[in-house]
């Protein structure tokens, strides 16, 4: 890129080679692994393992970046910023796992000389002295979807486009990798990871917007707008923050690691205006009979009679959810939890929690499970996580129940009914090895005009875990178990089928972390397909359908899927922020709960 702070005139020896030509316009380096001379430059700032110097000879090239990191854990050692040095060097392309993408660096230099010292060192501005990070699109080779299947149909290292900064934000932060940049008023659009790294927005536009100041994913938008800010270089850590903090100027170098271009920041991040952090009940209410009644879903995250989380959780169930009629619950652990041992039953844990709702608000409720085979499941060894309903006895009831064994069939009988009711579903299904089964039951309103049975599904399908990162090497980006949970959402489909076979107006409500998007295909399917109407695009704006936040994106993994019978104007969602968007020890679960009302009347 230009640079407009020059300091030529004390520019004594012509570079044989120079940064921009070193970095060229592409992802990797024309001179990886060649041996460069005389490569001139201002050292911009120090690491605990190098440094970044910034060409004093710029070329007129938006697409090479003047900056480069010297790789090195001594040759800072008598440097200092500002100094203008010349150095020999090779060229090396590294990264730790081949799912990230590479960085240039110079290593192994040789013949550090200091030409110069106490020259202004001047961060570029990103959005002013440079273009504005582009707000939907990481790479051309995602072809427009980042979030396309199939996956992982091209490397980015082994096309190595030339950069495109206009149109992708990889393309954009590699134009700019070893710059010094400084993001003007940036906002927190996420909390810190475990390691600190803290998702920003600076002033440049952004889309996706929600009303917490985060950034929410929609179809094929990642939100490549927003930047990570990594470890600070002075060796503080970035505090607890939480999304839609206001924070100081930051200024740092651009880099790439743990799968993504990065800012390491001169200094820890500050707060200068912290963001409200009263979360908001949810304004759905229940009639207390058929005409509306109020379904949450809630992923208590491995949840067991000793959980220190159980009560906060309860009272989440109270005050936020304000006590659903029917909560569908995922991540329920036996009654020892972790313990690896013989016992597989969750009615302690679930006992613990009607227990703990009742103790704080005098509420009562009723629970249902399935026990799993022990370790069959998926989860923490020897947890046995399962779903489990819980529900108000006052307002439903099951419907003709006949608990379920751990080894019992669900399937639909005449009526439509179940055999179990509750029961688990094609739990000889491969798809649903080492993972959840889902656990249907049918269920009646005890008060309204009618008393037809309606339907419940309670998923929890397998996680994303090891998925390659929205910066990474392989295009569009692994979506880790997309092919499984195809095979999961068809499972949950045919049941649904096999109802709506016998009756084209039964009620069904399919709910829970499905660990997927709603605009990916396992759920495009069960909309499309299986013609469930997804209640949040049914009700709410699309920068509020979210769950939880991954990386700088605020997403919806936790959904409700309604048949046609529900669809109507008084069916709504609304996701409780009590996670997304708070900071690590105001965390309960690292799920938002959702609730929604219907009208599961029905003759
Ligand atoms: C680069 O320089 C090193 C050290 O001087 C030498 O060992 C190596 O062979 C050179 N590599 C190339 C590709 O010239
Ligand atoms: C839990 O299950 C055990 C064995 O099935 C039973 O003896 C016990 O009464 C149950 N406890 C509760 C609180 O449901
Ligand atoms: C799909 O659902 C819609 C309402 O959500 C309904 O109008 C339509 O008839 C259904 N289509 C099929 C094939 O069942
Ligand atoms: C099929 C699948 O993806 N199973 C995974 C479900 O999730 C659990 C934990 O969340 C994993 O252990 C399984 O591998």
């Amino acid at each position: 890129m230009k640079v407009p702070v020059v300091l030529s005139s004390l520019v004594a020896v012509a570079s044989a080679v120079t940064v921009a030509e070193i970095n060229g316009n592409r992802f990797l380096s024309p001179l990886q692994d060649q041996n460069v001379t005389a490569v001139e430059g201002l050292v911009l700032a120090k690491g605990p393992n190098g440094i970044w110097i910034r060409s004093t000879q710029p070329d007129d090239d938006d697409l090479t970046s003047e900056a480069v990191y010297v790789f090195d854990r001594n040759v800072g050692s008598s440097l200092a910023v500002g100094d203008i040095i010349q150095l020999d060097g090779t060229i090396l392309e590294y990264r730790s796992t081949d799912t990230h993408m590479f960085l240039t660096e110079i290593s192994r230099p040789r013949n550090v000389q200091i030409i110069s010292r106490n020259s202004p060192v001047v961060a570029y501005v990103v959005g002013e002295d440079t273009l504005n990070p582009p707000t939907e699109q990481f790479t051309g080779l995602d072809n427009g979807d980042v979030f396309a299947v199939p996956n992982d149909v091209a490397r980015l290292s082994a096309v190595n486009p030339v950069l495109d900064p206009s149109q992708y934000a990889m393309d954009f932060w590699e134009a700019l990798c070893g710059e010094l940049v400084t993001i003007k008023s940036p906002v927190g659009v996420t909390r810190p990871n475990q390691y600190g790294d803290t998702w920003v927005l600076g002033t440049w536009p952004a889309t996706g917007r929600n009303e917490h100041g985060g950034l929410t994913m929609t179809d094929k938008d990642g939100n490549p707008e927003a930047v990570v800010i990594g470890t600070p270089l002075d060796g503080t850590r970035n505090p607890e923050t939480k999304m839609g903090d206001q924070f100081a100027d930051i200024t740092g170098v651009v880099t790439y690691a743990f799968g993504f271009y990065r800012i390491l920041p001169l200094t820890a991040i500050t707060v200068e205006t912290p963001a409200s952090s009263d979360a908001e009940p949810t304004t759905l209410e229940s009639r207390g009979d058929c005409r509306a009644i109020t379904v949450g879903s809630y992923n208590v995250e491995n949840l067991w009679t000793q959980s220190a989380h159980l009560s906060d959780i309860a009272a989440n169930i109270i005050q936020y959810m304000k006590t659903p009629d029917l909560i569908f619950v995922q991540e329920v652990q036996d009654n020892n939890g972790p313990t690896n041992d013989d016992v597989a039953s969750a009615n302690l844990t679930l006992a613990a929690l009607t227990a703990s709702i009742e103790e704080q608000s005098g509420i009562l409720y009723d629970f249902v499970e399935v026990e799993p085979v022990r370790n069959q499941d998926g989860g923490q060894p020897g947890g046995n996580i399962r779903n489990a309903y819980l529900y108000r006895r006052d307002v439903i009831e099951l419907y003709q129940p006949n608990q379920g064994g751990s080894t019992d069939e669900a399937v639909v009988v005449e009526g439509p009914a179940l055999n179990f009711n509750p029961g688990r579903i094609d739990i000889g299904n491969p798809a649903w090895d080492a993972s959840r089964k889902p656990l249907v039951a049918a269920w009646r309103a005890i008060r309204g005009p009618t008393n037809k049975p309606f339907f419940t599904v309670n998923v929890h399908n397998g996680s994303k875990g090891g998925s390659s990162p929205l910066h990474g090497d392989p295009r569009p980006p692994v979506n880790n178990g997309v092919d499984k949970r195809g095979e999961q959402v068809e499972s949950i489909g045919t049941f649904i089928e096999s109802i709506l076979s016998q009756d084209p107006k039964a009620r069904i409500i399919a709910a829970g972390d499905f660990n997927e998007f709603d605009f990916v295909r396992p759920q495009v399917l069960l909309r499309e397909k299986y013609n469930m109407t997804h209640l949040s695009t049914h009700s709410l704006p699309e920068t509020e359908r979210y769950s939880y936040v991954f990386d700088m994106n605020s997403q919806q993994l936790d959904h409700i899927y309604v048949s046609p019978a529900l669809v109507n104007e008084q069916a709504k969602i609304e996701h409780i922020h009590l996670a997304a968007w708070l900071a690590y020890p105001d965390l309960v679960s690292d799920h938002d709960p959702l609730v929604a009302v219907l009208n599961v009347c029905g003759c």
